[in-house]
């Protein structure tokens, strides 16, 4: 199947992984690309030499194109970017924040630059910035999101910007990715039905908390923070939403009691104290795939559909 992203990344399928800081390992990448789909190593706060390695693993187990998310709000991100240059990778997603100053570099090197941008405005500018494409993510995301929705998101980005833009957001299924056809996307990123693959090494209590969520189990905290953060309703992440909504927590106290709590969720599968990031579609996440078996199945249903 063919469309401006896999032109631009020379993959056989227009899906992307989503990049998910402590999550999005070599494993997971280099199994999404050798299934067809972009297979994404999330910097989030790693140390440059962490990633590196991660990168050189990913490396080791495919010889298909993989990318470098890089969180934008990292004191890493600096070194990261010029990780991406010196690994030669195919591309870089960004997230929080705008990557202007790096993408000239990036260009220069020949890795593609897709900036993840929760408006038009952001979209306009990383546009004429020269990204090669942009991830319009939706606030049904998981992780950190923007106000708005896909389905409102994703055709004003279509019609802001010439460059192909990939949707984000609420898209765990065959359907998901048709409908993001439908709103003038070339492609997709999926985190949360990754979050399921046989490949992907989070805790298992993480994996069952997502397979296990229904509709109404997803929650977003952190809106008076300036960081709104989308993640499973569990016991600790009400506790948070509570104390937002009392003035209990202040939004110090409230970055304090969150710092390193992905990592806490991730590796730990500490379920009193991790926040278990994952988008509102968890609810249609019920069961352990390969990547394989998830791209393939996505891709015989988008087929179907879009026939
Ligand atoms: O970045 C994400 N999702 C994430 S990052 C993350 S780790 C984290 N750490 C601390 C606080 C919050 C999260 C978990 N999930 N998605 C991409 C994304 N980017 N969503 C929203 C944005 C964004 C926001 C502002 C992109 C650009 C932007 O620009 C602001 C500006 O004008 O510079």
């Amino acid at each position: 199947m063919n469309t401006k992203i896999t032109e631009l990344l020379g993959i056989k399928y227009p899906i992307l992984q989503g990049g998910m800081a402590w999550i999005s390992e070599h494993k997971l990448a280099a199994a999404v690309s050798n299934s067809g789909g972009a297979g994404i190593i999330a910097g989030g706060n790693a140390p440059v030499d962490v990633i590196r390695s991660e990168i050189r693993s990913a490396k080791a187990l495919t010889d298909k194109p993989f990318g470098l998310n890089i969180m934008l709000m990292s004191p890493n991100s600096e070194d990261l970017a010029q990780l991406a240059i010196d690994e030669k990778l195919a591309f870089v997603t960004t997230g929080a924040g705008s990557p202007g100053k790096f993408i000239e570099g990036w260009k220069s090197a020949g890795v593609k630059v897709i900036p993840v941008i929760p408006s038009v405005m952001l979209a306009k500018r990383m546009a004429r910035a020269g990204a090669d494409a942009v991830i319009a993510e939706g606030g049904e995301s998981g992780g950190h999101i923007g106000e708005n929705s896909t389905i409102c998101l994703v055709p004003q980005v279509v019609d802001a910007v010439e460059i192909p833009v990939i949707a984000a957001g609420g898209i765990a299924d065959g359907r998901g990715v048709a409908a993001a056809f439908m709103l003038g996307a070339v492609g997709v990123q999926i985190g949360t039905r990754f979050l399921s693959a046989n490949e992907c090494q989070i805790h298992e209590n993480y994996k069952k908390l997502v397979i296990g969520a229904k509709d109404t189990d997803t929650i977003v905290t952190g809106r008076f923070t300036g960081h709104p953060c989308r993640g499973v309703k569990t016991k600790f992440a009400r506790s948070l939403a509570e104390g937002e909504k009392s003035g209990e927590l202040t939004p110090e106290r409230f970055e304090e009691i969150t710092v390193g709590a992905l990592k806490k969720a991730a590796i730990d599968g500490n379920v009193e104290e991790g926040s278990f990031l994952c988008g509102a579609i968890a609810g249609m996440v019920n069961a352990e795939q390969s990547a394989s078996q998830i791209i393939e199945e996505i891709m015989k249903k988008v087929k179907e559909l879009l026939e």
